[in-house]
């Protein structure tokens, strides 16, 4: 009798370990659907009496399927006209010109590295220092969100590609 109790009472301990284990590995498949992805940049500070500027990100798809970079939003509170945009830079016959892209794609297991004179997040509205932080808001076509603070660096030793009117 006695047995048959403590039988009972182990299974349903087990089933109760079981059922944590199993909750604790969907928690973790959860936040590892984040932890595939990486994101580090910085922003560059905004040249006197100019509004615009542009964030350099690095972003690193560990996950097994693509990602769709598909908005970027100035997140901090008290800019409300800041905008920002996904642009890439491009040269054609000799010029230099900026056009917004509608979506980045980082295939599975690839990193995508924004730079001055390639692809980057147009920043307009904007008054940064260095030493400020700047929050962007990313989103992907999976609805997938990422918050990212990163860091205002000044403009020495690092080319401008802004020099044309934005159009
Ligand atoms: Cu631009």
């Amino acid at each position: 009798m006695m047995t048959a109790i403590r039988k009972a009472l182990l299974f349903t301990l087990l089933l109760m370990s079981l059922c944590a284990g199993a909750a604790r590995v969907a928690m973790a498949a959860e936040s590892g659907v984040s932890s595939t992805l990486a994101v580090s940049g910085y922003v560059r500070e905004t040249l006197p009496g100019l509004s615009t500027s542009a964030a350099y990100l690095e972003l690193a798809n560990r996950a097994a399927a693509g990602r769709q970079l598909v908005l970027v939003e100035v997140s901090a509170m008290g800019i409300d006209n800041a905008r920002a945009s996904l642009h890439i830079t491009e040269v054609r016959d000799g010029i230099s010109r900026m056009r917004p892209l509608a979506q980045l794609a980082i295939a599975a297991g690839q990193t995508v590295q924004m730079s001055p004179g390639g692809l980057h997040v147009m920043l307009e509205g904007v008054q940064l220092r260095a030493g400020d932080m700047l929050s962007l808001r990313l989103r992907f076509a999976s609805g997938e969100t990422r918050e990212v603070r990163l860091p205002v660096r000044s403009l020495q030793g690092q080319k401008s590609h802004h020099h044309h009117s934005h159009g």
